[in-house]
Parts: C-alpha cells; sequence; structure tokens
C-alpha cells in the first residue's frame, strides 16, 4: 500500500500536493496530520465528499510499503511516522524548498519553486491527467497561498504557467478568494498586538524610533504589512522588527522609515538584505538577535545617507592647470596623474575645464602647441560642497560632463567626478 502524506501544520499547498499526489499514484491512501492549518481545516469540511482524506489512526502502518512525501523534506515535520522511519520505508519525495533532507527518498523531485503544486502539475500535465474544477481551485488555492498570489520572490515563471494551467481547467477565483488566507489575518493580528503591547521607543538622531525583537511559530507571510501597519499606528519615523523563527533558527529583520534621515535599503543591505530608502528586509541565518538588534542601533546611529554630502564623497587635492599651459604639456599631466580631466584655473578662480575628450578637438598635431584656453570648455558648471550627491548626478546628466569643480567661496576645494557619484548610488561610501 502506498500512503501519501505531508507537513504538520499542513497548509494549502501541503493539501493540494497530497491530493495531486492522488492523482499521479493512483490508489495511494491520503493522509493528513491532525494539526491542519484553519482554512485548510474550514475548505476540507465544506469539500469533505470530494478530497476524501484519512488520519494516521485510520490507517495500518504495516501495510504501508511505500511512503509518498509532499512539501516537506524532514520526518521531523511529519506526525507520528516513527514507526515507518525505524522500518527505512521506501520514501518518494516532492518538495520545492531547499532545505535539508533527512528522509533518505529512493526517489525525488526537489526543485526551488514557488509552490510545492507547481512541480507536481508538471507531472499531472505531462501524464495529460484530467482535473476537475473543484481539483483546480484546490491546487490553485494552493499554488498562491506558497507564492503569496505570484508576488513573493520566489515565484517563477513556472508558477505562474502552472496558474494559467489551472485557470484553463476551471479553477474558481471566488471560491479561491474566500478561503486564502486573508493579508493581515489573525496570525498577522496577534503579532501587531504582541508588539504593540511593549512598543520599545527610543530617539535615534532626533527621530522616533523603534525596534523589536520578536519570536515567531512557523511561517507567517506578510510581516513587513504588520511592521508598517505598527509604524503608522505608532506614527514613529523608524519602525524595525527583527522576527526570530526558533524553528529554522534565521531570523528575519524587516524595516520601515519615513524619515529622509533613515535609509532602510542601505541599512539592509549592510545586513545582506536589500530594499529602498522606506522599506527594506533581510534574513540573517544563525544570529543572536540581540546582536542584530545592536548591529541595527549601530547603522541607524551611523548612517548618514542622506546628509552625505559632496564634501564628503569629492576627490582633493584638486590638480589644475592654468589658461596658458600648452596641450602637449596637459596631455602629459594627465597621463602622469592617471586622470580624465582637469579644472583650468586662472589666480585661483575657475575659468574652465579640460578633459580627454577636448584632446579629439585637435585637428593638426602643431594645435598640441596651443594653450588650453582655446580648447576648454568654458561652461563652468561647478557644485556646492554641501550639495546632496543626487544634484550633482543631475548636473552630470544634464550638462553630460563627467566631472564637477567643487567651489566654495569662489575656490576649488574639490572634484567631484562620475565616479564619486556612482560610490555613492552603489553604496560604496567611504569609511
Ligand atoms: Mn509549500
Amino acid at each position: 500500500m502506498q500512503m501519501i502524506t505531508t507537513h504538520r501544520g499542513t497548509d494549502f499547498d501541503g493539501l493540494a500536493s497530497v491530493i495531486a499526489g492522488t492523482l499521479i499514484y493512483p490508489g495511494a491512501v491520503p493522509v493528513l496530520p491532525r494539526a491542519i492549518n484553519p482554512n485548510c481545516k474550514a475548505f476540507l469540511s465544506i469539500h469533505k465528499d470530494l478530497f476524501e482524506t484519512h488520519t494516521i489512526k485510520e490507517i495500518d502502518l504495516s501495510r504501508v510499503d511505500r511512503l509518498i512525501v509532499v512539501d516537506t523534506s524532514k520526518w521531523s515535520r511529519l506526525e507520528r511516522m516513527n514507526e515507518l522511519q525505524e522500518r527505512g520505508v521506501e520514501v518518494f519525495l516532492w518538495d520545492h524548498h531547499e532545505d535539508v533532507c533527512d528522509l533518505n527518498p529512493a526517489w525525488k523531485c526537489t526543485e526551488s519553486m514557488g509552490a510545492n503544486i507547481t512541480l507536481m502539475l508538471r507531472e499531472i500535465q505531462k501524464q495529460d491527467i484530467p482535473l476537475t474544477p473543484m481539483q483546480a481551485t484546490l491546487f490553485l488555492i494552493g499554488l498562491y497561498e506558497d507564492t503569496g498570489n505570484l508576488t513573493f520572490p520566489s515565484a517563477t515563471a513556472e508558477d505562474a504557467h502552472a496558474a494559467g494551467f489551472l485557470l484553463e481547467n476551471k479553477a474558481n477565483l471566488s471560491i479561491l478568494s474566500a478561503f486564502l488566507q486573508p493579508a493581515y489575518g489573525q496570525k498577522q493580528k496577534n503579532i501587531l498586538f504582541e508588539m504593540l503591547k511593549t512598543a520599545p521607543r527610543m530617539k535615534i538622531r532626533n527621530l522616533s524610533v523603534s525596534v523589536h525583537i520578536i519570536n515567531i511559530d512557523g511561517h507567517v507571510n506578510n510581516l513587513s504589512l504588520v511592521v508598517h501597519m505598527y509604524r503608522e499606528i505608532l506614527n514613529l519615523d523608524v519602525a524595525v522588527a527583527i522576527f526570530v523563527h526558533k524553528e529554522h533558527e534565521d531570523c528575519i529583520v524587516i524595516g520601515r522609515s519615513n524619515a529622509d534621515e533613515i535609509n532602510i535599503g542601505q541599512i539592509m543591505r549592510s545586513m545582506g538584505g536589500g530594499g529602498h530608502p522606506g522599506a527594506g528586509s533581510a534574513m540573517i541565518k544563525g544570529a543572536n538577535p540581540r546582536k542584530l538588534k545592536e548591529w541595527v542601533l549601530e547603522l541607524m546611529r551611523g548612517n548618514q545617507q542622506t546628509s552625505v554630502m559632496v564634501r564628503d564623497l569629492m576627490s582633493y587635492p584638486v590638480f589644475t592647470v592654468t589658461p596658458d599651459m600648452s596641450m602637449a604639456q596637459v596631455l602629459e599631466f594627465l597621463e602622469e596623474k592617471g586622470c580624465t580631466g582637469f579644472p583650468v584655473v586662472d589666480n585661483d578662480r575657475l575659468v574652465g575645464v579640460i578633459s580627454r575628450r577636448d584632446f579629439k578637438k585637435l585637428k593638426k598635431s602643431d594645435q598640441m602647441r596651443s594653450p588650453v584656453k582655446a580648447f576648454m570648455s568654458t561652461k563652468n558648471i561647478t557644485i556646492d560642497p554641501d550639495k546632496s550627491p543626487t544634484e550633482a548626478a543631475r548636473l552630470m546628466v544634464k550638462y553630460d560632463i563627467g566631472r564637477l569643480p567643487v567651489v566654495k567661496d569662489g575656490r576649488i576645494v574639490g572634484i567631484m567626478s562620475r565616479s564619486d557619484t556612482m560610490r555613492y548610488f552603489y553604496d560604496l561610501l567611504p569609511d
């Protein structure tokens, strides 16, 4: 006898995969753990006659000669399978997680994918197994739940194709939305309530900031929504939550910022994650949450992104040339300093800029003896050292120039090159 089962705390992807297993392995008995997610339970109680499932108690385990495991790769995630594990029963495995596998399967299909049902639908399509609209609906609920309606980064093109296939097979979207866990459900409510109860607040750089450490059980979708709501409710400038997943020994750090001074995306990139100035997250394995909190606070205290000025990025001292130097001398100087251009300065006053590009204007070789002032660009676009790097980039694009003399009180104090600007945009800030 073949038996199909999935992980405890069964979600729609697990349930869908078990039912898909009964199609791929005709005669195999579907067995669900007792711990099933509430929305799955609700779905099953309404569709009892359509989806026949069993509990482990109803099964004579001694008759099982093959165990088909779906949506997990670990014995510890299965319910009461010790007997089969000890007997070393033959295992077939379908899993989309990038987890360590301890099932030692005789056959497996493990591939990183948005939803496990997508892997099984590959086989269903290959064998041309017909689906009822109810099966297609259940499979699509599983697919949507595990991929966040195809919005999670883990979702693949194959997941999207599989969703299309299920819609062709008359998956019913109104039934789907009735059962699909709402983005802001009970789990999310509980976590938000927990955060609001403790609500640690502090001032960093005169901004109201909150950094939480929250323990969570199992997988919770949409934690970023919780952090977002938390920041809004308390009217904080910045909210960061470190969610600790005991089971997986990993932490998810999620931040939201409404303040220009604190760039969450940059903080998260420093922690190996990503995001944009207002929102970001990072996943860190095996870290001590207290240390992570210190790290986040440290980054917030030191993260001066929006107050990074041209003065912090510009190069100096500035090599300059005088208007009467010959082009030949300038070329030699360019080679010597490894520069692509120089400001041309007369009595401390900026009169132009000469760059390698200007040498293309030379038509005859004797022009190399001509003075710089004949070929220099006199647009004299400059920038103040207290301007932002964004302003520098804007000027470079607008005037199509690769360097901006940085001028304070009429004197050149530095030069801002295209690469200095790029350094800022790619977070390669000077120490
Ligand atoms: Mn899954």
